[in-house]
C-alpha cells in the first residue's frame, strides 16, 4: 500500500496529535473520494462485514478493521454515526477516512444521522473539537459529511441504509438524483433514510418520538418497497440493543449495533458477515 494517509493507520494512537495540515488534506480528499461516488452505491462482492454505529468507539473500531483484514474478507461497509458520544470521536472518524482514501474500492462509508450538524452540535463531537482547539474543524467535517453517500444496494438485493426506508421514497434510484451537500435541516427523503426506524405491528408511516420529519415504518410499507425494487433484505444501524443487533420482519432486517459503549451501557458489539448468500452476525467480544 502506497498512500499518503498510511501512518494513520499504523499508529492510529497518534491521531489525536495530527497536524492541522495533515487534516486539511485528509478532508480534502476523502471528501472529494466522496463526491466521485454515486449517492447510492452499488457494491458487488463475495464476502462483505457491514458495521453499525461506532459512536467513537475507537477501540472496538480497530478490532472490526484487523478482523475484516485478518479474514481476508473482500469490502467493508460502515452504516454512519461515527462521532457523537464515545470517548475518541476524532480518532474514530479521522482513522475512518484515512481507511476511505487508502482503500477506496474495498472500504465504503455511509452517512449517519450523527453526520450532520443537526445531531452533532449537541452530542459531543462540537464540543471535543472546541476542546482540542480544532473548532474550524469541525464545520470542515459538518461540510464532507453533507458528501457521504446514504445508501448501498449490496450484490443486487441488500439494501443498507442507517436508518430505514422514507415515505417520499418510491424508486430507490430516485437518492442518485437528491443533490449533494444535502444539509439534512428539512423534512426530506435523506433525513429519513438516516433517521426512520422500523417497527413490529403498526402499519404504514406512524410519527417517530426522535422529532417532526421522522418516522417508524411498518411490515406493509417495508414489504412493498423492497418488492418494488427487487430488493431482498435491509441492513441498518441506529438503534441500541444491549445483545448488538436485532432481527425485525421475519429476518427480513438485520439491525446492527458495533459500539461497545453507550452512554454508560455495555454492549455486546456485533457486526454483520456476508459470505457468498449467507448472512450471519459477529460477536466482538
Ligand atoms: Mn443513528
Amino acid at each position: 500500500m502506497s498512500c499518503q494517509f498510511e501512518s494513520i493507520i499504523k499508529e492510529p494512537k497518534k491521531i489525536s496529535k495530527i497536524k492541522p495540515q495533515v487534516l486539511d488534506a485528509l478532508i480534502e480528499q476523502a471528501t472529494s473520494q466522496f463526491r466521485a461516488e454515486f449517492n447510492l452505491l452499488k457494491i458487488k462482492a463475495e464476502s462483505v462485514v457491514f458495521v453499525g454505529d461506532t459512536h467513537g468507539d475507537f477501540d472496538t473500531t480497530l478490532r472490526i478493521v484487523e478482523y475484516f483484514f485478518d479474514n481476508d474478507i473482500e469490502k467493508i461497509i460502515f452504516i454512519g454515526d461515527y462521532v457523537d458520544r464515545g470517548p475518541k470521536q476524532l480518532e474514530n472518524v479521522v482513522y475512518l477516512y484515512a481507511l476511505k482514501v487508502c482503500y477506496p474500492t474495498k472500504v465504503f462509508l455511509l452517512r449517519g444521522n450523527h453526520e450532520t450538524p443537526l445531531a452533532n452540535a449537541y452530542y459531543g463531537f462540537k464540543d471535543i473539537m472546541i476542546e482540542l482547539g480544532l473548532e474550524p474543524y469541525y464545520d470542515k467535517f459538518n461540510k464532507s459529511f453533507g458528501f457521504i453517500p446514504v445508501a448501498a444496494i449490496v450484490n443486487d438485493v441488500f439494501f443498507v441504509v442507517h436508518g430505514g426506508i422514507a415515505s417520499k421514497l418510491n424508486d430507490v434510484e430516485q437518492i442518485n438524483a437528491i443533490p449533494r451537500p444535502d444539509d439534512v435541516w428539512s423534512a426530506n427523503i435523506v433525513m429519513e433514510l438516516l433517521w426512520n426506524d422500523p417497527r413490529e405491528n403498526i402499519s404504514g408511516f406512524v410519527p417517530s418520538y426522535r422529532g417532526p420529519g421522522i418516522y417508524f415504518f411498518g411490515r406493509d410499507v417495508f414489504e412493498e418497497f423492497m418488492q418494488k425494487n427487487g430488493l431482498e433484505k435491509m441492513i441498518r444501524a441506529h438503534e441500541v440493543f444491549l445483545e448488538g443487533y436485532h432481527y425485525y420482519f421475519d429476518k427480513q432486517i438485520l439491525s446492527l449495533f458495533s459500539s461497545k459503549n453507550y452512554v454508560g451501557r455495555k454492549i455486546d458489539a456485533k457486526i454483520g458477515k456476508l459470505e457468498g448468500d449467507k448472512l450471519t452476525v459477529v460477536s466482538l467480544r
